[in-house]
């Protein structure tokens, strides 16, 4: 049975690799990664909640540790500063014993302004690679967030190694949790805010540990896309209710969304089964080799021919398309690239020099170009919501006749509906990380 330990040292190697490749294109010498530090909040003796850098927990499973430092040429042992600071005030971590401590030559430094003593004592034909760029000033390194190195990790980054796709089905694993509590706390009539807390406390997730703002939206709140306000007081009735909520292992994201109709008929709840088919079916269509651009174009299809068949806009699927009535009822992007961000960097790249391959014109919030390739995690999230400035629009334009009013005016009050899975490439066929644990 391979664990995360055995996995480890090989996603090490890998990580190795491309910094190797990054630097001999750059001409540089080192990438010098920084955690990143805290933030103080204007006028005020508190911080900013921590978010680590990206690139540094690419490395290592710390995502809570600011003054920490990476140094890595791709060739010596990376070697790892580790801040653990004096103080009475603040939980200080322990020092590093875990699985992934031998890969790396580790230091301690107690006093964050005394880092130089541990870094290289020339860094001229460095990088510095993260967010605190008058840090990297004070230092003396050569070179800021170079775009050349960081298009080409981005890119790469895309294609997961076996300890990162252990990681990201885990995190999958402790996102389902909350959902089966959430959707349990729904069918108990809970408030918003009730729901949010039995999905905190099925994950073991405090609100900042979260990879993103949990949007947990009842009745016409879900057709809100970025619903992030949580009511604390339950609805008289409660109809429907869109979770869009995810759960992070050792810094790498789930992102899965349900929709729930409290009763098992009607026609939400058949819209509801339909949606549910309809992105299941997308699912099966992922395979190497596969432009995500055709199938959102296909999502669009499949969704025009649902609004169709139940009588909602009487037209063509292709002239909705064509018309951008469909996008009236789905106006985001099918999905995106998933992993050390929810919304992970590299969707646009065509190749790693930076080649960008813009969304189509017509479809401006889809996040994801790029060909699907082996070890890619996306996810694959149709949507179809009755959205009253949008609703507004197409009722105001050409094609308003077409559209049963009374029937979308009957399923406002239901919000809308988003079905969300996290599907890792691979040549013999998607692998559905979220079904594959028994959420339906
Ligand atoms: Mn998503």
């Amino acid at each position: 049975m391979s664990s995360l330990a055995t996995c480890y040292p090989k996603h090490i190697e890998t990580l190795q690799q491309r910094t190797q490749k990054a630097l001999e294109r750059s001409g540089l010498d080192a990438l010098i990664i920084h955690s990143g530090q805290t933030k103080r909040q204007f006028l005020d003796d508190m911080d900013y909640p921590f978010k680590v850098n990206p690139h540094f927990k690419a490395w290592l499973p710390v995502v809570d540790n600011p003054n920490c430092w990476l140094v890595v040429d791709g060739v010596k042992k990376p070697k790892l500063i580790f801040y653990r600071p004096e103080d009475f005030w603040h939980k200080v971590p322990d020092a590093p014993d875990q699985f992934w401590v031998d890969s790396f030559e580790l230091v301690l430094l107690s006093k964050a302004d005394q880092v130089f003593r541990h870094l290289p004592r020339d860094m001229d034909n460095m990088a510095y690679i993260g967010e605190h760029v008058e840090v990297a000033e004070a230092l003396s390194i050569g070179q800021f967030n170079p775009d050349e190195v960081l298009t080409y990790l981005h890119y790469h980054r895309a294609y997961k190694t076996d300890y990162e796709l252990m990681c990201m089905r885990e995190a999958n694993r402790i996102a389902v949790a909350g959902h089966t509590a959430a959707r349990d706390a729904f069918l108990d009539c809970k408030s918003e805010l009730d729901i949010h807390a039995a999905y905190l406390n099925a994950t073991g997730h405090t609100d900042a540990q979260l990879p993103y703002g949990n949007i947990i939206g009842l009745n016409e709140n879900g057709a809100i896309l970025h619903y992030m306000q949580q009511e604390r007081t339950a609805p008289t009735e409660s109809l429907s209710f869109l979770i869009d909520a995810g759960a992070s292992f050792n810094g790498y994201a789930a992102d899965i969304t349900r929709t729930h109709c409290f009763k098992g008929e009607g026609t939400f709840a058949e819209l509801l089964a339909a949606m549910t088919e309809l992105e299941k079916g997308l699912v099966e269509q992922v395979k190497v080799g596969m432009d995500y651009v055709e199938l959102h174009l296909n999502c669009h299809l499949r969704i025009a021919a649902l609004l169709n068949a139940f009588g909602i806009v009487d037209m063509s699927p292709e002239h909705m398309l064509e018309t951008g009535v469909s996008a009236t009822f789905f106006p985001h992007g099918l999905g995106h690239l998933i992993g050390l961000q929810v919304h992970d960097v590299g969707g646009f790249l065509d190749n790693d020099r930076g080649k960008h391959v813009s969304a189509p014109e017509a479809h401006p919030f889809l996040r994801l170009t790029r060909k699907l390739e082996d070890r890619q995690v996306i996810t694959i999230e149709p949507g179809l919501y009755f959205i009253d400035s949008l609703l507004a629009k197409l009722k105001a334009g050409n094609y308003s006749d077409h559209v049963d009013w009374s029937m979308v005016n009957a399923l406002r009050p239901y919000g809308g509906i988003r079905v969300e899975d996290n599907i890792i490439v691979t040549p013999g066929g998607p692998e559905n990380i979220t079904r594959n644990l028994g959420l339906r």
